[in-house]
């Protein structure tokens, strides 16, 4: 279950952050709009949010799950791979203090974004992708260890973070799209298919038994609510700019394993 959840407001120069999506500059009044209306997703589906304020010193600070690894034994500050972002998981330490007695470090060549940290139960799969290195996956991986959960890499070939393209669901059930369908790493369970249409929409978040999923994803919609799940959707067409999904905007701090 989730209770507690940390965002931060998009800065003004939002749009300057790195992107490969295509899409067009994103509008920063639209993106504060869409913001808030995660947050209200978030609040409906059960969440005391923390909202930070904006920093403008980064412009992708708004996607702050890649500056830690939130659960509920600790949490742990990451070091993001890409050179503008380094230093934003330094702004998140006093917040998580709020939370947590123990906060866990990783250090020297170790580079990590939380987007690339996919959890299953006690298992974490480790996304090794251009911003998570093997020095990334050995670190998390001994401090995981240390807390009794296990760990393990997946090469991430083709798009940014493992949970660009891949979700947990539960009940042994993820949620996927490209290099993660017919993936050997996922195929003793169920992986719902999204589309190559809808890739955007495999990066949805399942909160006490609701599934946000971005708006104008009829397809991924219809799948996920004939598998047996609610649904909520936000607009989220100016993230998607910038290549950010739903999970990449927030910290979700579990209060036991279940997510
Ligand atoms: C970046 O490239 O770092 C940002 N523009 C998007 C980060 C998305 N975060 C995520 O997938 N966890």
């Amino acid at each position: 279950m989730i209770k507690n959840v940390i965002v931060r407001k998009p800065s003004k120069n939002f749009a300057d952050g790195i992107t490969t999506s295509n899409l067009g500059k994103p509008n920063y009044e639209k993106a504060l709009k869409q913001h808030e209306q995660y947050i209200e997703a978030l609040k409906k589906c059960g969440c005391n949010v923390t909202i930070l304020d904006a920093d403008e010193r980064y412009p992708d600070s708004t996607f702050v799950e890649d500056v830690a690894i939130v659960t509920e034994k600790c949490a742990i500050i990451t070091k993001p791979g890409a050179q503008s972002r380094k230093g934003e998981e330094k702004e998140i330490i006093d917040v998580l203090k709020k939370f947590y007695n123990n906060i866990e470090f990783l250090s020297g060549n170790a580079c990590l974004d939380g987007g690339d940290i996919l959890r299953f139960e006690n298992h974490f799969y480790i996304g090794q992708s251009k911003r998570t290195n093997a020095e990334g996956a050995k670190q998390l991986t001994e401090i995981l260890n240390k807390y009794g959960y296990t760990a393990s890499t997946v090469p991430v070939k083709k798009i940014l973070h493992l949970k660009t393209g891949i979700i947990y669901l539960k009940e042994n059930t993820f949620i996927g799209t490209g290099e993660f369908i017919d993936n050997d790493t996922f195929k003793d369970f169920t992986v719902i298919n999204v589309d190559s249409k809808e890739a955007y929409s495999a990066n949805c978040i399942l909160i006490n038994d609701n599934v946000i999923i971005p708006k104008n994803f009829p397809n991924s919609k219809k799948a996920l609510i004939n598998a047996g799940y609610k649904t909520i959707e936000v607009e989220m067409s100016e993230f998607e700019k910038m290549d950010g999904g739903l999970t990449c905007l927030s910290l979700r701090i579990p209060v036991d394993n279940s997510k």
